[in-house]
């Protein structure tokens, strides 16, 4: 690989700030959603992740051979405070198989979950909709997810010659060998993908004036590509849009890092010579100070909708318990995960299962939004398909990306440490078009505080 440079834009120090690193599998998940009421920075201190390579290893096997359902499915997990993986239906209850409780509990929340939270919405009594979301979102774009078995990025992981699946968004591998997460990063730049129809729904919450906010662990860049506004939008794990070094986190334009990395070449922080990455969060790296507008926004949510996300990776995974206890949670995934998996589900939540495109569909129908959502996808889409096309990232496209079967994108978070991109204007993906008015500005507003 060559080496390119670029002038540099050295970053002002920062203030001490809390911490929050990402690290994987829901180490410190609070065990009953009731009692966490967040307030504060959260139930959750700093966290590091603990597994071992074997583990890791072990973990992914046991991944890899469980089976693609429609109902509850294997996923390792790590059991709360230690390193040892386990198993379907042992105690942290990960996994579920049919006839077990959190298969049950998906039986029963079927029979009119979706219906329900329907009719509070249309009885205006969800009026500050908090959105919790994963990869799962935006498979059906083409972009695979973490642990779908036979797609996810931890079944394709040969492709990217890593000894284990998370070595992709590890901060000390990456320093010793860039070259694994920029093969992946090619395949994930924004530009190769289209929002879908999942994506618009959440964008129609908004347009409705019920979306207080959107936290995404996703770094596709499709929740703006789509038209959610920024100040609506939490990227939990960070994005391409900005970059950095990733040593001394200088500032690095991030368009002349993604057209080293997309012409293989490694770009290099003018200030240090360490090597320059998007700013994607690794493990054990820390959130975006974005991130902790949740101990404003969860105590105030009305409604929690979860979607598409295994809800393995900690500190995000907890935020779903942080919600007041008589705040209804909605579940659309394939299976069961977090406190879903435990039955009896708490009163109030529900969770729909399946393919998420075709429950979003179905919940957009029983809202009478469903003509309104493929108009503004039909609109958005026109406004920003030539952009996309005129974009350098577009020479990934998706094409490429599906015939290299690459796997999906590493979650980032960022660095509330000095990091300036925890306060990154956003570089907005999101062209607004339509005339929505934002009638949770109080909540935004303290982006700003
Ligand atoms: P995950 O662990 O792979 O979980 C995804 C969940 O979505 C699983 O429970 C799937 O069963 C479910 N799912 C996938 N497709 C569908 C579908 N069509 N219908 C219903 N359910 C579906 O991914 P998480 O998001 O929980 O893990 C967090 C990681 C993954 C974050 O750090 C992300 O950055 C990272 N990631 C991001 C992307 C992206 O940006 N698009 C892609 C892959 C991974």
């Amino acid at each position: 690989m060559n080496r390119s440079r670029s002038s540099w834009n050295k970053k002002a120090p920062q203030p001490p700030v809390t911490r929050m690193t990402r690290s994987s599998s829901s180490q410190t998940r609070p065990t009953d959603p009731t009692e966490t009421h967040d307030s504060g920075t959260g139930p959750y201190g700093k966290q590091r992740r603990k597994q071992t390579d074997s583990a890791l290893a072990q973990d992914l096997s046991q991944m890899s051979v469980s089976g693609l359902d429609a109902l509850p499915t294997s996923e390792g997990k790590m059991s709360k405070g230690s390193c040892v993986p386990v198993q379907a239906g042992q105690s942290s209850g990960s996994i579920s198989s049919p006839g077990s409780p959190s298969a049950l509990a998906a039986k029963s929340s079927s029979q009119g979950g979706l219906a329900s939270v329907a009719r509070l919405v249309k009885l205006g009594r969800c009026k500050n909709v908090v959105v919790v979301a994963g990869a799962g979102i935006s498979t059906a774009s083409g972009i695979p997810d973490f642990r779908t078995p036979g797609t996810g990025l931890y079944a394709n992981m040969e492709k990217y010659n890593i000894p284990y699946p998370e070595a992709i968004f590890n901060i000390d591998y990456f320093s010793n060998d860039p070259q694994p997460f920029f093969s992946l990063a090619k395949a994930l730049y924004p530009g190769s993908h289209r929002p879908n129809y999942i994506h618009y729904f959440i964008r129609m919450l908004h347009h409705k004036g019920l979306l207080l906010r959107m936290y995404t662990q996703n770094i596709d860049g499709l929740e703006k590509l789509c038209g959610i506004p920024d100040d609506k939008l939490v990227e939990a794990h960070g994005s391409f849009a900005t970059a950095s070094c990733h040593l001394c986190y200088t500032a690095y334009p991030a368009e002349e890092a993604k057209h080293a990395i997309m012409n293989d070449n490694v770009p290099i922080c003018t200030f240090c010579a360490a090597t320059v990455k998007p700013d994607v969060v690794f493990f054990g790296e820390d959130l975006p100070q974005k991130y902790f507008l949740h101990t404003k926004d969860f105590p105030k949510a009305d409604l929690l909708i979860i979607m598409g996300t295994s809800l393995q990776i900690e500190p995000f995974a907890s935020l779903v318990n942080t919600v007041r206890s008589t705040v209804p949670r909605l579940l659309l995934n394939r299976h069961a995960v977090g406190p879903f998996e435990k039955v009896p589900l708490r009163r109030g939540d529900h969770m729909e299962l399946g393919d998420m495109e075709d429950t979003v569909r179905r919940f957009a129908e029983m809202l009478g939004w469903n003509d309104e959502i493929e108009e503004l996808m039909r609109s958005q889409e026109t406004l920003t398909i030539p952009t996309l096309i005129s974009s350098p990232g577009s020479v990934s496209g998706q094409t490429s990306f599906q015939r290299r079967g690459a796997p999906e994108p590493p979650g980032g978070m960022e660095t509330s440490r000095s990091r300036p991109g925890g306060q990154r204007a956003a570089s907005s993906g999101s062209e607004e078009t339509d005339s929505e008015t934002d009638s949770k500005s109080s909540a935004s507003s303290s982006l700003s505080n």
